[in-house]
């Protein structure tokens, strides 16, 4: 079958078979019996008791008591896509594996996004990791890139998993917060467990708002290994990076949009897919030669660490393009299983202990949550490739294996399945040698240096956002002692950041610095460096009552959706409105099923009475106002320049002497080309960070 694209998809091809749809078809038992009545069950008399033999009802409802499994015990909440994965560079020289060499191939896959901490139902837009899991359906089998939207971890040793989930989840009494770290008992373990701290360094930072899955990056985490065809070893690090650049929400929107729209990151995804919108990502690799292994000031094995792309550059290898949405979100987003171990000849593993322990956890959260052995048979984790084995029998068998034989060797299936051979998985070959023991390697001590650098590498706006976090979260911590003890381990991070976040949690700051900060920064780490010449997607409102101005509407509209945005007309009420000529515009949303949280950048258009209209309507001025303090682009036209005064956005007198900013606030007399390019370029530029707008009350 072929994508969208009209290419051949192998794992199209083999989901068809699958795939059912009820037009033209008689509703049937599971046993394939047609029953002549579903809304009523079988009685003795119209009144009466219901009779057992009610086959149809039994397993009606026998069907449905079962229908749950339990969900992720962490990333339970996501949302997946089917894609494809096209090579550019080949990586022959370092890996054997096929979809890595090969430039003429194109590879399937599927790719879930998810949350960690929150339940299948909660909010998209919490405070959180994001995950980023890609099972790539090769020609080999499939290789499963489980990473994040962070290229560090909270812990080094997967042993410690456990304690770290107990405490970021839900507080066992009663269940609270919901998706959130911003509690005692995750800031307790984050105080006495100080490898926390660079990794807590990105959650506290806008990485944990992402504006779109299609906005994210993405981190394999560890180092990995590739091994070429004479067995040669690489270390390898996994990047992906999106088309659109990395972008952001706002804090205060992240926690409206939880309310307004909890599904707003997931709606996102499928919308853009269905619009033909599909989010692209570039994969790249850092490697580094088997030599090189001691030459950083950190261990490669440590997860806490990352490779700073300065010192090794991130060389790009192919485009990750998602362009299907699934039919099923249970069959396929939900039952989907990721693990870790799921690699392709010529992908290796290190001694990273995060990554040891996660070798043993996917394989066996997928028995408990798909139950039993033979999950990978569920349509959307089947590979491409040919899957023989001597593997029988457990629950939901598929397969009918047909011969006498279920062993290895045998003489009696002519010695089938054959093992090795061209093509097969040979481990890399390392000498280990070493005492047993329960110990950290001193090599993994430096719990600073890195959450340093990532502070050092911030820009203003986005330390002033981590601040803020900080002091939100470690606000919401009962315990005093608690907040201390993090205030000192940032002390070791950075002393200006040690002193504000503790002014604004009520603890004494420290007074001088203990750590010297090492002032070594790495630009690849600021979102403020991220690629800003796109609206592709990007949602705008334009506020509009009757007496619009209809051409600048359609101005607007033309120019943005032609760059790619997609323009929404908002109004009080659902219908059309009359524009200021006579004609009449089409509203495409009512204002109040909706909200500015939910939109990139809002435009005002003129008309005298559109505008003294919406002057009066509490939801339009307060649009205004919101996406404004949310640093969002606005513009206006004529008299729509008076809605962002009423709104007081502008006009007003600052006691400091400082004017009103007016960075992304486009406005005109007449809806030309130029208020067009400068509007298109204010959206492309995401967000207006640095504005000043406490003066606005929203
Ligand atoms: Fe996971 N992780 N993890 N993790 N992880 C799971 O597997 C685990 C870690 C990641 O969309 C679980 O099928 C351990 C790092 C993603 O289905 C479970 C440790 C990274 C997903 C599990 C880690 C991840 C998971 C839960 C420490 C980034 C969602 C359900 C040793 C590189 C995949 C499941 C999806 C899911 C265990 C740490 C990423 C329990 C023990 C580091 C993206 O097996």
């Amino acid at each position: 079958m072929a994508d969208p694209a009209g290419r051949d998809d192998p794992k199209q091809e083999q989901l068809e078979q699958y795939r059912v749809s009820p037009e033209g078809t008689a509703l049937t038992t599971d046993q394939g019996i047609r029953p002549d009545d579903t809304d009523n069950s079988l009685k003795a008399g119209e009144r009466g008791p219901t009779l057992m033999e009610d086959f149809h009802l039994r397993e009606k409802i026998t069907h449905f008591d079962h229908e749950r499994i339990p969900e992720r015990v962490v990333h339970a909440r996501g949302a997946g896509a089917y894609g494809r994965f096209h090579l550019d560079e080949s990586l022959a020289e370092y890996t054997t594996a096929e979809f890595l060499c090969d430039t003429s191939l194109t590879t399937p896959v599927f790719v879930r996004f998810s949350t960690v901490a929150g339940s299948r139902g909660s909010a998209d837009t919490v405070r959180d990791v994001r995950g980023f899991a890609t099972k790539f359906y090769t020609r080999q089998g499939n290789f499963d890139l489980v990473g994040n939207n962070m290229p560090v971890f909270f812990i080094q040793d997967g042993i410690k998993f456990p304690d770290f989930v107990h405490a970021v989840k839900p507080e066992p009494p009663n269940e609270i917060p919901q998706a959130s770290s911003a509690h005692d008992t995750l800031w307790d373990f984050v105080q006495l467990q100080p490898e926390t701290m660079h990794m807590m360094m990105w959650l506290m930072s806008d990485r944990a708002l992402p504006r779109s899955y299609a906005m994210m990056q993405g981190f394999g985490v560890h180092t990995f290994r590739l091994v070429n065809a004479e067995g040669r070893g690489t270390f390898v690090k996994f990047h992906w990076k999106p088309k659109l650049g990395t972008h952001s929400l706002a804090w205060d929107e992240t926690q409206k949009i939880a309310g307004k729209d909890p599904d707003f990151n997931r709606r996102d995804l499928w919308d853009r897919i269905e619009d033909g919108d599909h989010p692209e990502y570039e994969l790249g690799v850092q490697l580094v030669p088997a030599e090189d292994e001691h030459r950083f000031d950190f261990d490669l094995l440590d997860a806490t660490k990352i490779i700073p792309e300065e010192e090794v550059p991130v060389r790009p290898v192919g485009r990750l393009v998602l362009d299907r949405n699934p039919d099923n979100f249970f069959a396929e987003t939900e039952q989907v299983a990721f693990h870790l171990g799921n690699v392709v000849p010529g992908i290796d593993f290190t001694n990273d202990p995060l990554l040891q322990a996660r070798l043993f956890s996917y394989l066996d959260t997928q028995l408990i949550r798909l139950g039993g052995p033979n999950f990978p048979q569920i349509p959307v984790n089947r590979p491409v490739a040919d899957v023989r084995n001597h593997h029988r029998e457990g629950y939901h068998q598929m397969a009918i294996q047909r011969g006498q034989s279920a062993y290895h060797k045998n003489s009696l299936s002519g010695g089938c399945p054959a093992v090795g051979g061209e093509g097969s998985y040979t481990h890399f070959q390392e000498r280990v040698d070493g005492n047993k023991i329960r110990k950290r390697s001193e090599s993994f001590a430096d719990h600073y240096s890195q959450a340093t650098l990532f502070w050092n590498s911030m820009s203003d706006w986005e330390k002033e956002h981590i601040v803020g976090a900080f002091r939100f979260e470690l606000g919401k911590c009962d315990h005093k002692h608690v907040r201390e003890g993090v205030i000192g381990h940032l002390a070791h991070v950075d002393h200006d950041l040690a002193v504000q976040v503790a002014q604004g949690v009520g603890v004494e700051p420290p007074q001088a610095p203990v750590t010297a900060n090492h002032g070594r920064v790495s630009p690849a780490l600021s979102q403020d460096n991220a690629p800003k010449d796109s609206v592709q997607g990007r949602k705008i409102a334009i506020l509009a009552a009757d007496g619009v101005d209809s051409g600048a509407v359609a101005a607007v509209g033309d120019a943005l959706t032609g760059a790619g945005a997609v323009c929404e007309v908002l109004a009080a009420q659902d219908g059309f409105i009359q524009a200021a000529n006579g004609g009449r515009v089409e509203v495409t949303r009512a204002m109040p099923t909706v909200a500015s949280v939910l939109y990139d950048a809002v435009v005002v258009p003129g008309g005298e009475e559109s505008v003294r209209t919406l002057a009066q309507d509490g939801d339009a001025v307060h649009f205004v106002a919101e996406a404004f303090v949310h640093c969002k682009a606005v513009g206006a036209l004529d008299a729509g320049i008076g809605l962002l005064e009423r709104a007081g956005i502008t006009g007003v007198r600052f006691a400091d002497g400082d004017t009103v900013s007016d960075t992304g606030v486009v406005t005109a007399e007449g809806a030309g080309g130029d208020f067009t390019d400068e509007l298109v370029k204010a959206v492309a530029a995401h967000r207006h960070w640095t504005r000043r707008k406490d003066h606005v009350p929203a």
